[in-house]
This record gives C-alpha cells, sequence and structure tokens, in this order.
C-alpha cells in the first residue's frame, strides 16, 4: 500500500506527497490509503438508495465510476425527484434541460449540459468521456449524439411537473435552486482505493431556456484528484461556478484542509463576496483519499447519504450562517 504524507509547513511552504511538491499550512497528515473501502457519499436524501445502487455495483465487480454512474442514474429514473431526469421541472418554456457530468480516477471527464429528451444524461456523460475527444457536448448536439449511442428519446416532463409548471406560469414566482434542490452528486472510493465521481441535475426550476448551471462544469459541480480527493456542489449553480467550488475544496482538501474545513473555507468565500449574507443556498460534500468525508452547506439545513463499512446513513447538518 502506498503512503502519502501531507506535510502542511508555515503559511506558504511546501506538502511533501510521495515526491510531489505543492505550497500549504502546518501539520502533518497521514495520507493512508483508506481501509473502510468502499466509500460512497452522495446530496440529499435520495442519496440513501443512489448509495444503495452504487453499492451493488462495487459489489458486483464495478469500478468506481461504474458505481458513480449507477448512483446518479437511480435519482434520474426517479419520476418523483424533481431536480433530476425524468420528472425534473422544466425551463420557463416547458423544457426539461439537463446538465451532468463525470470523472474518472485518471483525471478523464465527460459532460453534458442543455440536453433534451434522454433519461440517463450521466450515461451520455460517460460516453462522451471514453467514446469521443471531448470533454463536453451541449443541447441538440449532445442529443443527436446520445441518440447516435442507442439512448432512447423519451418526454421527460412528467404529468406532475407540468401540472407545477402550469402552475408556476400563471405567478412566475422567482425560484432558487433551494426551493426545488435535489440536484444529485455521488463520490465514490472502490475497493482499490480509487477515486469517481458523478453530478446530475434537471437545474433551477423555471429557468431562462439555455441556461445550464454548474452540474455540468468540471470543477464547479464536480472534481475527481485520485491523489487527493473529490467533491461535488448542489444549490445555486450560478455561485458555484464563480468559485468553481469543486476544484476548490478540492485544492484546499491538498493543502491539509479536512474535508468539512475545506468545504467551509470554499463557502466562507461565497459569504465574503455575499457582505456576510448569501441568500441562497450551496451545499458540498468532499471524499479524502484516506477516507475522511465531510460536508457543509452555506444556510438552512443539508442532507447528504453516507454509505461506509457496510452502513448506509443520512447526515443532517446546519447552515454556517
Ligand atoms: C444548478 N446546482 O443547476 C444545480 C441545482 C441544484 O439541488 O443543485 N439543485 O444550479
Amino acid at each position: 500500500m502506498k503512503r502519502r504524507e501531507f506535510l502542511k509547513t508555515s503559511a506558504i511552504g511546501t506538502i511533501a506527497s510521495a515526491g510531489m511538491l505543492v505550497s500549504c499550512k502546518s501539520t502533518i497528515i497521514n495520507m493512508e490509503r483508506n481501509k473502510n473501502n468502499p466509500i460512497i457519499l452522495s446530496t440529499w436524501a435520495h442519496g440513501l438508495p443512489a448509495n444503495e445502487a452504487a453499492l451493488e455495483v462495487l459489489k458486483n465487480k464495478g469500478n468506481a465510476m461504474d458505481a458513480a454512474e449507477a448512483g446518479a442514474r437511480d435519482s434520474e429514473q426517479d419520476p418523483l425527484n424533481t431536480s433530476v431526469g425524468l420528472g425534473g421541472l422544466p425551463d420557463e418554456k416547458g423544457h426539461v434541460t439537463l446538465d451532468s457530468c463525470v470523472m474518472d480516477h485518471t483525471g478523464n471527464c465527460g459532460s453534458v449540459a442543455f440536453l433534451q429528451d434522454i433519461k440517463h444524461p450521466v450515461s451520455v456523460a460517460r460516453k462522451v468521456m471514453e467514446e469521443t475527444k471531448h470533454v463536453m457536448l451541449v443541447g441538440e448536439g449532445a442529443r443527436q449524439f446520445a441518440i447516435s449511442k442507442g439512448f432512447q428519446e423519451i418526454d421527460l416532463l412528467t404529468e406532475d411537473s407540468k401540472k407545477a409548471w402550469e402552475e408556476w406560469k400563471i405567478t412566475q414566482r422567482e425560484m432558487t435552486p433551494h426551493e426545488t434542490h435535489d440536484t444529485i452528486s455521488v463520490l465514490v472510493q472502490d475497493e482499490k482505493g480509487d477515486l469517481a465521481g458523478a453530478c446530475t441535475t434537471s437545474g433551477w426550476a423555471y429557468k431562462l431556456h439555455g441556461r445550464v448551471g454548474d452540474s455540468p462544469l468540471i470543477g464547479a459541480g464536480l472534481f475527481v484528484d485520485n491523489e487527493v480527493g473529490s467533491a461535488a456542489a448542489t444549490g445555486l449553480g450560478e455561485e458555484v461556478i464563480k468559485t468553481t467550488g469543486s476544484f476548490l475544496v478540492v485544492e484546499l482538501m491538498r493543502q491539509g484542509y479536512s474535508p468539512t474545513e475545506a468545504c467551509e473555507e470554499a463557502l466562507n468565500r461565497v459569504i465574503k463576496s455575499h457582505n456576510g449574507d448569501p441568500d441562497f443556498q450551496i451545499g458540498y460534500i468532499a471524499l479524502r483519499k484516506d477516507g475522511a468525508t465531510g460536508a457543509a452547506c452555506l444556510k438552512w439545513e443539508f442532507d447528504y447519504a453516507l454509505s461506509i463499512s457496510g452502513t448506509n446513513k443520512l447526515h443532517k447538518i446546519k447552515g454556517l450562517i
């Protein structure tokens, strides 16, 4: 087993990590590879069934990427989840438009944005990663690519979502993603210790037609660095994008912050840029290479599901402000 030592030196010092040198702070963290593998960490309460689906894949010899994809698919196919895939609330024009990305332990990634009529955008994102030279496909091009790969076209607007949209049209009340949260992000560490992640959403309910959030953007909605850890976001995508949130969380872990401290520090920057009083939600989850996990949210409450050592449990945390 490889042993990594993260050496935090004073203010701008160095981290010595098996030959890797990076700036950081003081203390030594032994980055032993986690022995409690596998670990699955997912956003919100529907992270519980997503974790189960991911675990099943791992039990059948799937790797971290297979498991993260399976977890995300579980939410995508759930018509009762109004923020993901089938049954997702539409944009202002009544179109369900989907954003998703995946990233594996090699640093490879794939993404789709503004994708319509396809039930499993996470699997299309994986195909972009594995079967094209590109990272990201959007809109009609992404849809055509999906169809060319055998994905079925289906109407994702359920009767319930249509009804909700028709009611919204009467008032056109401004909503934030927090009112209809439930984007699923799944972070997995498999038995080999490899990390991978997936993120998938229908985004901000009743958004402008064409709006894309953080969830398909590598570094914003999701980031995986197999040396250090992985992180993923939920909440107001515009604000996650402005701080490249998930990348920031992983970089802070590289500098020696614990997963929870890293999530908090990333959120502190948002709090500062909104004069201490942001009126929206962002939640981060983080999984470090040594198996430490953490999460934080800006306001109100946030739930995440953690599956570790055979137990899959929902954890509730309070906002920083
Ligand atoms: C977005 N981040 O499109 C997503 C929304 C979300 O829980 O996370 N909802 O901005």
